[in-house]
Parts: structure tokens; sequence; C-alpha cells
């Protein structure tokens, strides 16, 4: 233990070591167990027993929460078909096999069942992916209780390694163990009771070169109550650079002892970290950047941006935002609503140390935030701290998009360049203005209509009759259509003559009768959804060239 102690650059004077004893003994096996330079970085107990030590007297757990509601299918869509090197495996023995021996760049199809795996998976070779073969994560179960020797769920020691898809579960150690690798993808994972951090990155064993460009994204991460012992995380990155932790959910991230113990956590001279629509529900910590047992620049640059964290007053929590030791950092447009502080926990956001600058900006929670604790230099920017149960859907069910009666919060916030959209990936605004938090209030104006066609015509002495057609977007209740006898763009659209406003949204037909003298006639419509939000101008269609559309060309029909 003492080369990762010297490693992470802690100086532990003897009743901190006293207090990390037991946390340490924890990890015994660990060193003892499987001595292999892989494992060398562990870093175990300085992270929870040095924290801050807020936290609440008895364990107050949290019930069961359902599923909750859905993520976007756009933010989260499947896997492309499988191509290349690919072989199917159907063993515990054959996956482990071929993950540690396949070439570079294969492709390994897990067939759907539950496998009592034997020992860790190991992946050695670059380019391998580990991929449930139905698409369905919850087909595909590795089941990690049963194991006889090894420690972790999955090793990665090799680059652009891809794990998505399945299920791992009950490990003894870290779900996933990421080993400095660079741009490892895990996507569509559900990781679950681990007995250490359910991911966990760590540089090579050089402890220099990290991991680079890593993704965890539309995945499903927690415990069933709480982790069995004093030491776990969600996600626990060390000299990890660039990586995008998005679109998941995190349920019942927590010691079994309310140890602090940040949920999503990027420190050990982490930076460029993005945090973006996560669901975190019931978890003891929440998002940190950097940590308070290390005195150094712990985390660099990032954005925390449109996460949902929420804790049930039968639950308990700490922070659910921290930047320690952390710099040029924007923490901003976060739902942060908390019911299980303890008494004196008036805050649930926090920039900590002096050497800690960054931006909160547009947050909603119902606690305070700290901006300047112990001299850290974070600035405030419209966020709003008085949030209430009622502004928010279902929020006992972690769902904290707003009501239309969250009025503090709807319009009340100014655009940022660095976020562009909200927790369910629509584009801001909607409305005159962003909302506070997460969520943008309401249903986002139609997409443009790109292809706006003439499909028939005929003229007449002084008239044409053209007949129009065009795929009708989503969300659209109204279609209006014009014609000109120039080009249609957004600046002229008002002024050119109206054919209907009065079209369905489902329209995808229309036929038109307008005066004619040789020249082209140009047509154009934008729809309107339910909230009266006009979507873009569509392609304009004209005629004589009925067989021409922008600006999707097609020509020889
Ligand atoms: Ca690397
Ligand atoms: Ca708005
Ligand atoms: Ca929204």
């Amino acid at each position: 233990m003492m080369k990762a102690q010297e490693f992470f650059g802690l100086a532990l004077v003897p009743a901190l070591l006293a207090a990390l004893s037991g946390t340490m003994g924890a990890s015994t096996s660990l060193s003892t167990g499987a001595a292999t330079p892989a494992f060398a970085y562990e870093v175990t107990g300085e992270e929870s027993v040095l924290h801050d030590p807020v936290r609440a007297g008895p364990l107050g757990r949290a019930p069961l929460l359902p599923g909750s509601f859905s993520l976007s299918d756009g933010l989260c869509p499947p896997l492309p078909p499988p191509t290349g090197n690919v072989v199917t495996v159907s063993s515990e023995a054959a996956l482990r096999n071929q993950a540690y021996n396949a070439a570079t760049g294969t492709l390994i199809m897990i067939e759907a069942g539950v496998y009592n795996m034997q020992d860790f998976v190991h992946v050695v070779n670059d380019g391998i992916t580990l991929r449930g073969a139905t698409g369905n994560r919850g087909d595909v179960i590795l089941d990690f209780g049963g194991m006889e020797s090894g420690h972790f769920g999955i090793l990665v020691d090799a680059d652009d390694v891809t794990i998505a898809d399945l299920t791992i579960r009950n490990t003894h150690d870290h779900g996933v163990s990421i080993q400095g690798c660079d741009r490892p993808k895990l996507y569509n994972l559900h990781i679950q009771d681990t007995g250490d951090q359910l991911v966990k990155v760590n540089p090579h064993v050089n402890g220099i070169d990290g991991s680079e460009d890593g993704l965890l994204a539309c995945s499903r991460l927690e415990y069933t109550t709480s982790a069995p012992d004093s030491y776990t995380n969600g996600i626990s990155a060390h000299r990890a650079h660039n990586w995008v932790v998005r679109d998941n959910q995190w349920y019942r991230i927590r010691t079994i002892d309310d140890t602090p113990a940040p949920t999503i956590l990027f420190w050990s001279q982490s930076s460029g970290t993005i945090v973006e629509r996560n669901l975190l529900v019931d978890c003891y910590q929440g998002i940190s950047f950097g940590n308070a047992s290390h005195n150094y620049i712990d985390h660099t640059g990032g954005i925390v941006r449109n996460n949902f964290i929420y804790t049930s007053s039968s639950s308990t929590n700490d922070v659910a935002i921290e930047m320690v030791h952390a710099q040029d950092w924007l923490v901003a447009h976060n739902t942060v609503f908390l019911l299980g502080s303890p008494p004196g926990l008036t805050w649930g956001i926090e920039a900590r140390y002096g050497d800690s600058r960054g931006t909160f900006a547009y947050n909603l929670t119902n606690k305070n935030i700290w901006h300047n604790r112990d001299g850290a230099q974070g600035t405030l920017m419209g966020n709003v701290t008085n949030a209430q149960f009622s502004w928010f859907v279902d929020a006992a069910s972690g769902d904290l998009h707003l009501v239309t009666t969250a009025t503090d919060a709807i319009d009340q916030a100014a655009s940022l360049a660095d976020v562009p959209d909200d927790y369910d990936g629509d584009a801001r605004p909607i409305g005159p203005a962003p909302d506070v938090g997460a969520d943008e209030y309401g249903v986002p104006p139609p997409t443009a209509v790109t292809n706006l066609r003439v499909t028939a015509a005929i003229t007449h002495t002084g008239t044409l009759t053209a007949t129009l057609g065009w795929t009708a977007p989503a969300d659209a209740v109204t279609i209006t259509l014009r014609y000109n006898d120039t080009l249609i763009t957004q600046a002229n659209w008002t002024s050119a003559p109206l054919l209907t406003d009065a079209l369905p949204g489902s329209a995808e037909t229309y036929t038109a009768t307008v005066p004619y003298d040789g020249s082209t006639v140009y047509f154009a419509l934008k729809s309107q959804n339910a909230a009266g939000d006009w979507s873009n101008l569509s392609n304009n269609a004209f005629w004589p060239h009925w067989d021409v559309f922008l600006p999707l060309v097609t020509k020889g029909r």
C-alpha cells in the first residue's frame, strides 16, 4: 500500500494511518492474492476516510425505486450491426479465452444467457469488442459471484476496447477496470453490486500514462442497497483525460456506513471531463472533480451539465456536486434536489480550497451553493436555490423535469455556449429563454421538412395546379404553406402569399392552385407544435422544375 500512497502524494500522519487501517484491511486480498503490476495503483481508503466528514448518523436506506423514466433513444442509439472479424461465444470459458487471445480488432459477440464466471475477463489486445448478441443488456449476464480466482469483472489492458450490451454483477472487486488504456467505450451496460468500484480507471503501471478519451454512456449502475463495505465509487478515475460520462442512471451508490464516496469521481490530475445528462438517485455523494485528500491541483477543466440528482427523505446524502482542488470548470444547468441532508448540511454544491476556481451557472437546487468554501474562487451566475417539490413532474421517482408552474426556473436563464441542449438532448431554448436547471421545459419545435416536392402539376391559362408532397415532422400540430415568385427564405416567409395555415400536422400532401405566368413558382412550409413554436423553414419546391428539389437534389428520374 505504501507504493500507492506515495504515488498519489499523500502525506499520511500516523493518526490518519491508524484511522485508515480498518478500511485498508478490506483490500488486503488484493495485494496478497493478486500481486501483479496491474493492481499496483489501487488506492483504498483515502478518498473515503480523508474526506470532509459531513454525514448522517443512523443508516437510512432508501426503498428500491423503479427504473424511472426512460432515456432518449436519440442519445442512446443501438450499436451498428457487427462487421469485420466476428466470433460468437456461448460459454464463460470461451468468453475469457477469446477476450484474452483473440486477434486485435476482433468483435466478440456473447450469446444470451447467464454466465457463471469462474475467473475475470482480461482484455489484452487492442480493438477488442465484447458485446451482448441481442443488444439488450439484460439478456447477457456475466455473474462473477461464484468466482474462485481473480477479483475483477472485466480488466482492460488494451486500447480501443468496447464493452457493450451486457450485465456485469457480483464482482469481488471492481466491475470494469481500465488500466491507462485509451478510448475505452463502455456502452449500454448494467453494472450491479460490485465489491469495490463499479468502474475504475487507473493509469498504466508507470503511474504517468493515464486513460484518454474514454466513454461511459447509456448505462445503469447500482447497488441493490449499498456497497458491501466502506469502499466504493460509481466510477473513480485517476489521471483520466477527456472522458465523457453521459446519459447514465446511477442508483444507491453509497457505502455500507455512509462513508463519503462520490458517485462520479475524477481526480489525481485528471482533466477535461464531461459529465452530462446523468440521473443520480439516492446516491450518498454525487459528482466530484478532485478530492480533499489531495493537496495539489487534482482536476483541470471539464464541465458538469444537465444532470438530475435526487435523494429521497428516507435516504441520506452528503454534497451532490463538489469541485475540490479543481480549476477552470463549469458546473451549469444541473438540477439537484436533496431531501436526505442531515441537520447542518445546508448546501448541496460546493467549491473548496483556494486553488479551486470555476463557475456555477443556472443550477436549480433546494440547497445553498457554497462557492467559496475554504477560500475557493467559485463564481455564481443565475442559480436558483429555493426549488420546491411541486416544481417537478415526479421528484419521488427521480423525474426532475419541470412542470408549467415552475415559473421561477422557466425562461430565467441566459444562453450559455457550453450548454446548447438539456437533459433530454433538446436544443435550448424552448420558448423565449433557457430554463434554470437540467430540463428545458416544453416540447421542442418540430424539425424542418427537407423533402418538400411538387409531385404533379397542371397548367391552365393563368393558373398552375400543383400537388405538393412531404414527410410530416414529429410533434407537428399544424402546417402552414406559402408560395412566391422568388425563393422563399426565413426573411421573406411572412410576406409570401399564404396557401393554407390550417393543415393538420400529420398531413403529407396538399394541392395548390396559384396564379401562373410561365415563370418559376416556389413553395415552402413551416409547422408548429402544440405550444405554437415554429419549425425552421422547409426546403423550397418549385415548378416547372418539378423533378428537382432543394436541398436534396435528384436528377435523371
Ligand atoms: Ca493512455
Ligand atoms: Ca425555456
Ligand atoms: Ca426537456
